[in-house]
């Protein structure tokens, strides 16, 4: 008989608006009692390999979106979260925390009604409605440079923001690509090229941060969208729902055009055609984004490492 070791972790899967969330509920590294951001930094020195085993194939895919329950920093917070990827760690992830409340809601751990969720760059307010759509009220968004031009190797010149939504944004309006998901491997080539630009080109978020999420937008056919984007994720896939910190970023924007005020409401449609709805608060001059969506439960597993298996620690990708 077989005396090796099998750590065994718990995670429970879902999707918002088609793009997954796999929250580790149990079985995962204690990463200690310090702030969320330091924790995140733990993860990301010390345990690498178990962010790799769960969200890296053989047993998930670069579209999955990894997060590690925790208990809060903050007291005044029921639970804390670090969001992950196939490539590192995450900030802020919108459509993470709408699957991650679908999934406390799934555990009965969350009733309806509004809830604080500790995060590595702050408190997110998240209300869980009736219905079972979720409501993030995420950190304060703003835009940092505008009208940003760069020269994009076989693309040609192509000008945007930069913004902050709780992960670095750069936001593009103006371009010819076609925003159908049958041109989705052109949009991936396009958003990719852009964001080795910024890199060669030095263009960073502040305090020289990688701005590693590259947002294209275009019309929507659908007359109750106001727009559709195609959202780059750091890990080379593309966001199957509207992103929802991608989303905070384009109304902190928006407004900052005069385009958007206060209470209004913005439908950002996805490539694949999933819609969050997103709204502003002002505290002061910042913009408190308000994005609305829906997650599905879709699996309770218990994924099983076994140090004999060679890819235990997950497949990685150069
Ligand atoms: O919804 O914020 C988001 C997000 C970030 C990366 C993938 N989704």
């Amino acid at each position: 008989m077989s005396t090796r070791q099998i750590q065994r972790v718990q995670v429970i899967d879902s999707h918002t608006g088609g793009e997954p969330t796999r929250i580790v509920v149990a079985g995962g590294p204690d990463l200690g009692n310090g702030s969320m951001a330091d924790r995140r930094t733990l993860l990301r020195e010390q345990f690498d390999h178990f962010r790799r085993a769960v969200v890296n194939e053989p047993r998930g895919s670069d579209v999955i979106v990894g997060g590690l329950l925790c208990p809060p920093a903050d007291p005044t917070c029921e639970v804390g979260v670090i969001f992950f990827n196939n490539a590192d760690v995450l900030h802020m992830c919108g459509h993470g925390t709408i699957g991650l409340m679908a999934t406390l809601a799934h555990l009965g751990r969350m009733q309806p009604g509004e809830h604080r969720i500790d995060t590595s760059v702050g408190v997110v307010r998240a209300t869980l409605h009736d219905d079972g759509q979720v409501t993030v009220m995420n950190v304060p968004s703003y835009r940092y440079q505008t009208d940003v031009t760069l020269q994009v190797p076989g693309v040609g010149a192509v000008t945007g923001d930069v913004a902050w939504g709780g992960n670095w944004f750069f936001l593009v309006n103006d371009h010819p690509e076609r925003l159908e998901a049958d041109n989705i491997p052109r949009l991936l080539e396009v958003t990719h090229k852009i964001r080795q630009a910024l890199e060669q080109q030095g263009v960073t978020g502040s305090d020289g941060e990688v701005i590693d999420h590259i947002e294209l937008f275009g019309q929507s056919p659908s007359p109750t969208a106001d727009s559709r984007n195609f959202v780059l994720c750091p890990g080379g896939a593309y966001d199957r729902s509207p992103c929802g910190t991608g989303t905070s970023a384009k109304l902190a924007c928006l407004h900052a055009d005069g385009k958007l005020a206060p209470g209004q409401v913005w439908r950002q449609e996805s490539i694949i055609g999933s819609v969050f709805s997103g709204t502003f608060t002002l505290d002061g001059d910042q913009v408190i984004p308000a994005i609305t969506g829906t997650a599905f439960v879709n699996a309770e597993t218990t994924l099983l490492f076994d140090e004999a298996d060679p890819f235990c620690w997950g497949i990685e990708h150069e």
